[in-house]
């Protein structure tokens, strides 16, 4: 197995919105980042993965790009994304940029272009297609709206979106656009920047001819359409491409998002002689609490269906590298939906839990900002407080079909906004974020829950992550070491061993709100636990131990 920077550093993703406002308008911005840079290397992490921060209208913050050569107007200028990385690379962290290349804003100069006229040299950078009947060229849905076809009424095709109306899709099969994208990636890894994480990348290849969907209809009628675009045979074509342009001779991670993808597929993205990513990102574990109606129709997730999750893509892995997380900046936070937040006792123990469990798995760990202060879901009080296109398209759509107040119920739960609350720094006003006003509410418990508490809290879930991320950045077999399940049909702890060279750890986690009966106490000595005092064959509600041996 060859080691490399990226297997071996934790990873702090940054949505830099929601993370630290350094010029009070209310917005976080690139000097709010720079700011926290000490505060970031105290973590131990290695490595950023900063959401877009690219020139944007901002329809759907950030992915949806304008231009990919400038610095969002809000996030500051060129001299503070230098400073930035800078700053990064003096401390030894690694910077990982999210590229957006399925799709650009409809503002971009080649979008604009190209909607112009049928023979406009751009018009081909895009997908655009006649209507069939009188209506879309296809049944296509997509992931924002009923359709993934817009009427442009200035020539009287349509184009593709398979996110919003201000998201069309790029056309893949343009090799003059191929060769823009790689000039641009190139133009930033000339800068130093240490990789990307590609943005829905896997759906970037469309199936010639672009089939209906044989999937079940939304209520206007149109199908998720995924079997057409995820995964597809061009996909590697184009990836190899992009790579043989952009990362021969680099020593930068290539990181894939990849919805709709299975354990079988996941296994040929990354395999280590054939694959085309690094890492992916995989999507079952985000979908394991969705309900018959989907996301915003939550059911409770399954002890069970987590093991079945974990090892399968723990074998799914073996010939390649996985991502580990509970959460990023489409998710609602990590200790609301998986932990528990009935006290604050069990808040931090559960959080100290989840990130144990996740943590020591074979791959690479990825905090999301706040996650390692145990940051909680919000609660909004009404639709005006949301912010996220797909949270407010949600609500709109089940205006129609009649289910608006469970939709509402399942945003509560599991909307997007609930990670991109503000970062709390502090008990001050708007929890140290900003002095002017937030773009989206602050979380309500600020005063309680916050980084400047936590620091002066040797218990704290902050000041537990340290100690997780510490131990894991320097032992090799946490790092490398085989992953091998135990107590697979326990129906309260999660528990595994990594193994390397004869020294072996064994994690255990209670993961239920109930004392819990390990089957045998492991060998060794505790390394780590997140209770005053870890021994015995009982464990009570969400503790964790790891053992050393
Ligand atoms: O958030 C989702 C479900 O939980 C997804 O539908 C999400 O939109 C999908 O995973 C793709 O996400 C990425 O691309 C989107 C952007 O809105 C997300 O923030 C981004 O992570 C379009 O660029
Ligand atoms: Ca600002």
């Amino acid at each position: 197995m060859k080691q490399t920077w990226w297997k071996e550093r934790v990873f702090y993703q940054i949505y830099p919105r929601s993370f630290m406002d350094a010029n009070g308008d209310g917005i976080g911005d690139l000097r709010g980042i720079i700011e926290k840079l000490d505060y970031l290397k105290s973590l131990g992490i290695g490595a950023i993965w900063l959401c877009p921060v690219y020139d944007s209208p901002n329809d759907d913050n950030g992915y949806d790009i304008r231009d990919y050569g400038k610095i969002m107007a809000e996030f500051g200028t060129m001299a503070d994304f230098d400073a930035l990385l800078e700053g990064l690379h003096t401390r030894d962290i690694k910077l990982v940029m999210d590229l957006v290349v399925n799709h650009s804003s409809d503002e971009h100069a080649w979008f604009k272009a190209s909607r112009k006229s049928k023979l406009n040299p751009y018009r081909d950078y895009y997908i655009w297609r006649d209507g069939k009947d009188g209506s879309t060229p296809n049944n296509w849905a997509s992931f924002f709206s009923p359709s993934a076809w817009k009427k442009d009424e200035t020539t009287g095709q349509y184009y593709l979106h398979l996110f919003s109306e201000k998201q069309p899709d790029l056309n893949w099969e343009n090799p003059a656009l191929r060769q823009e994208v790689y000039a641009m990636v190139n133009r930033w890894f000339d800068k130093g920047v240490d990789g990307f994480r590609m943005d829905v990348i896997n759906c970037i290849a469309k199936d010639e001819g672009l089939p209906d969907g044989t999937g079940a209809p939304n209520a206007a009628g149109y199908s998720l359409a995924f079997e057409r675009f995820a995964n597809r045979p061009k996909l590697y074509d184009y990836l190899r491409e992009l790579k043989a342009n952009c990362y021969a001779g680099r020593d930068c991670l290539c990181l894939g998002e990849t919805p709709f993808t299975t354990p079988e597929e996941g296994a040929k993205l990354l395999d280590d002689e054939t694959g085309i990513f690094d890492m992916i990102f995989p999507f079952d574990l985000m979908e394991i609490d969705d309900g018959p109606y989907g996301k915003y129709d939550p059911v409770p997730w399954k002890l069970s269906r987590f093991k079945q999750i974990v090892n399968i893509w723990q074998s799914a892995t073996e010939h390649g590298w996985g991502s580990l997380f509970w959460s990023n900046h489409d998710q609602s936070r990590a200790v609301s939906r998986f932990g528990c937040t009935d006290t604050e006792e069990l808040r931090v123990r559960s959080a100290k839990m989840l990130a144990v469990a996740m943590h020591l798995l074979r791959g690479t760990p990825f905090v999301y900002q706040g996650e390692e202060l145990g940051m909680t879901n919000t609660a909004f009080p009404d639709e005006s407080a949301i912010r996220d296109i797909e949270g407010i398209n949600a609500l709109n759509e089940a205006r129609i079909t009649g289910r608006t107040e469970s939709v509402w119920r399942g945003i509560l739960h599991k909307g997007r906004d609930h990670a991109r609350t503000p970062m709390q720094w502090s008990a001050e006003q708007h929890a140290g974020f900003t002095t002017g006003e937030p773009w989206i509410m602050a979380n309500p418990n600020y005063p309680a829950i916050n980084a400047a508490a936590d620091e002066n809290d040797a218990d704290s879930v902050l000041n537990f992550y340290r100690k997780l991320i510490q131990l894991r950045n320097t032992d090799k077999t946490l790092q490398y070491g085989s992953y091998r399940t135990l107590w697979t049909e326990h129906e309260q702890i999660f528990a595994y061993e990594r193994t390397q060279d004869g020294e072996t750890y064994t994690i255990v986690c209670n993961m239920s709100g109930k004392t819990a009966e390990m089957p045998t106490i492991p060998d060794g000595t505790v390394v780590l636990c997140n209770m005053p005092d870890c021994a015995g064959m009982t464990m009570q509600p969400y503790e964790a131990r790891v053992y050393k041996r």
